[in-house]
């Protein structure tokens, strides 16, 4: 059997994956998944080419299902992040779908297509399974220096994390899952991905956040909607603007939030719109899911639900807790779903644990009343949270200082009601100041699009203290 994958043993008929280019039944996807897996058992790590597409899914479930562990690669990721992931993980080769196009940085990897037409293909002998503490997924997240970091998880920590998810959801293999994320990161992949597929059930992945593909997704079927705060903001302006799309959406059976704080005012916007009040659950790449609102229990406004069954959640006190601080403390998790640590990078790894083997989140939160979890802040202001990404300000600030008329910068998230946070970089130039958007592209091209800055601030100087730091907290 199948430990991970257990719908895989007998594939069925019924519909495993459906992408806005295609769509594959469990015994379809086995066919083709199986086929590949073949072509990729043996190997050390292989990457993915993971767009939002119905090939890239059929590349991890290919990967899951050889046991070999797979690196999926942010489509949109500029040349030196790529050039970064490429290197640090050492894939063996990368899949991808026939006719797209990659990057200079992957020319010398040998390239698998991913075939997704079922037609003419037969189901193949998957290779034995590794056991659950052989690496699955190595997922790229940013820390507040340096280059982003590959978080090593395992086969068992996925397969522990769902199983909690799927106890605190009552998620079967009936639920059909319905979002538009993208499946490089955790919640769109292990969640995302994975997570129907570990059930039995289904995922309908929209391509694009969209209250009409939405509202029609339920009215196909859907019963289970995630989301990133960010999309449900979006959302909320469609359904208001449409009782009969809100309606629809309201069918559901649970709608679900993570990966940054959702506002007090969106959740009460998407209740009033759809009746549905949002289960916000909370978690890391490093940690998968820590805590998780229950579908049995009423949605708590500024919570983050209960621990995850199997996953323990403590508060360690603040070094410099106060009288106002009563209650507050740092985040800190132990449990099966954990990473393994962070690829070629053993200090950071040991680094991230305290003395007593807990993973230390660097988020504040305090317990509310009921025994949910409240994040009210994080350690770090060097980490921004926007559109739902974790982005290190230095990795902005080293791609800045690359660009020859940047003299210094400092980079800061604001507060922002659509990305939850906005980027600002704050430049002194070294002569004329060139256009914003010279510098915006210039870091979308070198990083990721969704590390750009979406603001330019041009200062004559910098704060800084008598050491020479930058204060950060002195910046408009
Ligand atoms: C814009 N674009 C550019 C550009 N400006 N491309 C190159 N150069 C430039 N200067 C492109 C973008 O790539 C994007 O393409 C499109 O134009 C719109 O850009 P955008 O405005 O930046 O996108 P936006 O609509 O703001 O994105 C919002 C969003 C996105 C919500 C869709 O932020 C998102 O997908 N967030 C999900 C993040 C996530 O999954 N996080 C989970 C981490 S795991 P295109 O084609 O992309 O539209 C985790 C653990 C846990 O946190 O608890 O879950
Ligand atoms: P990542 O490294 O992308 O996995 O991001 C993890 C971080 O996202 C956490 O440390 C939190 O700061 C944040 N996060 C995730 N879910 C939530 C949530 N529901 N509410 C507030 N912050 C969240």
């Amino acid at each position: 059997m199948n430990t991970l994958l257990p719908a895989f043993d007998d594939p069925t008929d019924k519909l495993a994956l459906r992408f806005p280019d295609g769509e594959l039944t469990y015994a379809e996807l086995a066919a083709v998944a199986s086929d590949l897996a073949t072509r990729l058992a043996g190997h050390g790590r292989v990457a993915v080419w993971a767009t939002s597409t119905l090939g890239a899914a059929v590349g991890i479930t290919a990967g899951l299902l050889a046991g070999v562990p797979v690196v999926p690669v942010n489509p949109k990721v500029g040349e030196r992040e790529l050039a970064h992931v490429v290197s640090d993980s050492a894939p063996e080769l990368i899949m991808a779908v026939p006719d797209v196009t990659l990057p200079e940085a992957l020319a010398g990897l040998p390239r698998v297509d991913v075939v997704t037409d079922p037609a003419g293909v037969t189901p193949a002998e998957l290779p034995a399974e590794p056991g659950p503490e052989a690496p699955a997924l190595v997922v790229y997240t940013s820390g507040t220096t340096g280059p982003p970091k590959g978080a090593v998880l395992s086969r068992g920590a996925i397969a522990a994390n769902l199983d909690g998810l799927a106890e605190a959801w009552a998620w079967t293999g009936d639920d059909v899952l319905t979002h538009a994320l993208p499946i490089f990161h955790v919640h769109g992949l292990v969640l995302g991905t994975v997570g129907p597929l570990r059930r039995g059930g289904s995922l309908h992945h929209l391509g694009a956040i969209d209250g009409k593909a939405l509202a029609a997704a339920v009215d196909g079927g859907a019963t289970l909607v995630f989301g990133v705060p960010t999309h449900y903001h979006r959302l909320a302006a469609d359904l208001e603007a449409d009782a009969a799309l809100a309606a629809s959406v309201g069918r559901a059976r649970l709608l679900v939030s993570g990966s940054a704080a959702l506002t007090a005012v969106d959740h009460s916007r998407i209740e009033k719109a759809t009746g549905l009040g949002v289960r916000e659950r909370y978690g890391l790449t490093e940690t998968l899911i820590v805590t998780a609102a229950r579908a049995d229990e009423p949605a708590e406004v500024g919570a983050v639900g209960r621990p995850v069954p199997g996953t323990e959640v403590r508060l360690a006190p603040l070094p410099d807790a106060e009288g106002d601080d009563e209650g507050l403390g740092s985040v800190e998790v132990r449990g099966p779903s954990l990473f393994s640590g962070y690829l070629n990078l053993p200090e950071a790894s040991v680094a991230s644990q305290t003395a007593d083997g807990w993973f230390a989140t660097g988020d504040i939160a305090r317990w509310t009343p009921s025994g949910a979890l409240a994040i009210v802040g994080r350690k770090a202001t060097d980490l921004i949270k926007s559109g739902g990404y974790k982005i290190g300000a230095g990795e902005i600030e080293n791609a800045l200082l690359e660009h020859p008329d940047v003299a210094e910068t400092a980079v800061i998230g604001v507060p922002d009601d659509d990305l939850g946070e906005r980027i600002v970089a704050f430049v002194v130039p070294v002569g004329d100041a060139p256009e914003p958007k010279v510098l915006i592209d210039h870091v979308a091209s070198l990083i990721a699009p969704h590390k750009r800055p979406r603001e330019i601030r041009y200062v004559e100087s910098l704060p800084r203290n008598a050491m020479g730091k930058v204060q950060k907290k002195l910046l408009p």
